[in-house]
């Protein structure tokens, strides 16, 4: 038998055509909401029926889980899958970036960020790529109209020179002390922000710098869900020696007790994480 977890990372490659071909006539809202009560796309439905007919077909997965349903698929297995099958999603209206995030844990779901053993994402842009992380190493991945996966980068790390930066939420709810952080960032990084958390986080892989959805005045928990989108984007950036954080602590120490619940969110450059953390201690 093969190397299961490389199946799984195979599966969620290979629904990337089909799930990129099948996105222009899916750019409708279904009835109905997401457990996180947000309106479902077509396309959020479609791609997240693909990636569950895709992996329970392997015999290592044990569970499918994501962003768009309640409750976990079990199945006779090792590897528990969760994912957001359409991160930023409400761009393709707009036809703007997207993108698929998982994470592969070796415990039953929820679980804790140190359960992950990959995680990854595929990213719609221009052309489709793939960022796959696995024991530390974080690879980049370009992917073929057929499915197929080319190299591109083998050991992928954060550069130096940090120079973007992006903040979800809408400025008056941002509190005092995160308001005096972007001050003192946005003298110094240029600002990118694009509304899906892929996009923006692959110019952070890309050029360096930070992005965050920090807990909101109205919303301290913040937007974003720990499990579906936390813990794979902490892992991927901590594997490219980037850091992660709650605001308090790297975003793979926390552990949710419900699947759907919500953290703020940052990763990025080390230093930029440490000065976060200060500001909002
Ligand atoms: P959608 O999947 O509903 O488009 O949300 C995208 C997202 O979860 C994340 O990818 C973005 O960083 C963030 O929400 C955008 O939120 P705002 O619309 O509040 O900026």
């Amino acid at each position: 038998m093969g190397d299961p977890i490389d199946a799984i990372v195979e599966a969620i490659a290979s629904t990337a055509p089909e799930v990129r071909s099948g996105l222009a006539g899916r750019r409708t809202y279904q009835s109905g909401a997401n457990p996180s009560g947000e309106k479902q796309l077509a396309a959020d439905v479609y791609a997240d029926e693909l990636l569950e007919d895709r992996l329970l077909e392997i015999d290592a997965v044990a569970g499918y889980a994501s962003e768009e349903r309640e409750s976990v698929v079990h199945h006779e297995g090792r590897y528990y899958v969760a994912a957001d099958p359409l991160d930023g999603s409400s761009n393709l209206k707009s036809n703007n970036t997207m993108g698929t995030l998982f994470g592969v844990y070796d415990e039953p779901l929820p679980a804790s960020g140190r359960d992950l053993v990959a995680s990854g994402f595929v990213l719609y842009g221009p052309i489709t790529t793939m960022v796959v992380a696995r024991d530390e190493t974080v690879a980049e991945y370009v992917l073929d109209d057929d499915g197929t996966r080319r190299v591109v980068t083998e050991d992928l790390t954060l550069p130096e020179e940090p120079t973007v930066y992006g903040f979800g939420g809408r400025v008056p709810q941002w509190t005092d002390d995160f308001s005096a952080y972007v001050e003192s960032v946005e003298t110094e990084l240029k600002l990118r922000y694009g509304g899906a958390m892929i996009g923006d986080v692959n110019q952070v892989l890309t050029y360096g710098g930070i992005f965050g959805y920090p807990g909101l005045r109205d919303r301290p928990e913040g937007k974003l869900r720990l499990l579906f989108e936390g813990h794979p984007i902490a892992h991927i950036v901590e594997s490219a020696d980037g850091a992660s954080s709650n605001g308090e602590q790297s975003l793979l120490d926390c552990t949710p007790d419900r699947l759907h619940e919500r953290t703020p969110l940052f990763v990025g450059d080390e230093g930029y994480i440490d000065r976060l953390e200060t500001a909002l201690d």
